[in-house]
């Protein structure tokens, strides 16, 4: 089943707002911070190494293309909030390395994965290597790609797309497309 207005395709589409940064997973860092109680930084190897999931997870683009039978495997976001304990924390800003920020509510991203395979195989580059961010039901924006910086906040911001009129929450079963 997919969500209401929403059709299906085959493939992916690729879409970013600007080029796919190049990556060298030794010298990646993905960094926990704001309201947390204890402040993280991890290394593409530290990642590998932590307890990872399998879950099946669908693209829904607000544009109208969803994509099904995805199959993520990464590190749960449970872990990262579990090792950092953002007590006060609503929402997370999610800081990519092509400059993109989206934010999540906290309730929607802990069902997240910080994937680091994508149907069985690494991440390609123009999905997201080394790591995405791939958060469950909300729409395909919030799922960051080249994700490099967790900020866990008390107060919802904008990010990129919700600076531009598109929906602070984004539940694509509730058809949050704007604001
Ligand atoms: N870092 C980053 N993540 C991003 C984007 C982006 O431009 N930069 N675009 C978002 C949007 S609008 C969509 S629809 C999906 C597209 O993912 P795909 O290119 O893997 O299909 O990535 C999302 N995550
Ligand atoms: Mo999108």
């Amino acid at each position: 089943m997919l969500p209401p207005g929403q059709f299906e395709e085959e493939k992916l589409r690729v879409l970013n707002i600007s080029s796919i940064p190049e990556i060298d997973a030794d010298d990646y860092t993905l960094k926990i911070g704001g309201c947390v109680s204890n402040e993280l930084e991890f290394s593409y190897g530290d990642l590998l190494e932590m307890r990872q999931v399998e879950a099946e997870v669908s693209a829904h683009c607000v544009e109208g293309w969803s994509v099904t039978g995805l199959e993520w495997e990464g590190v749960p976001a449970e872990e990262i909030i579990s090792l950092s304990r953002p007590a006060e924390a609503k929402f997370v800003l999610l800081k990519c390395l092509d400059g993109y920020t989206t934010c999540v509510p906290l309730n929607y991203f802990q069902h997240g994965i910080f994937a680091l395979r994508l149907n069985g195989q690494t991440i390609p580059p123009e999905h997201g290597y080394p790591v995405r961010a791939v958060i469950p039901d909300l729409y395909f924006w919030k799922s960051a790609k080249w994700v490099e910086e967790v900020e866990f906040l008390e107060e919802y911001v904008d990010g990129y797309w919700e600076s531009r009129g598109y929906h602070s929450v984004g539940d694509a079963w509730l058809e949050q497309r704007r604001k």
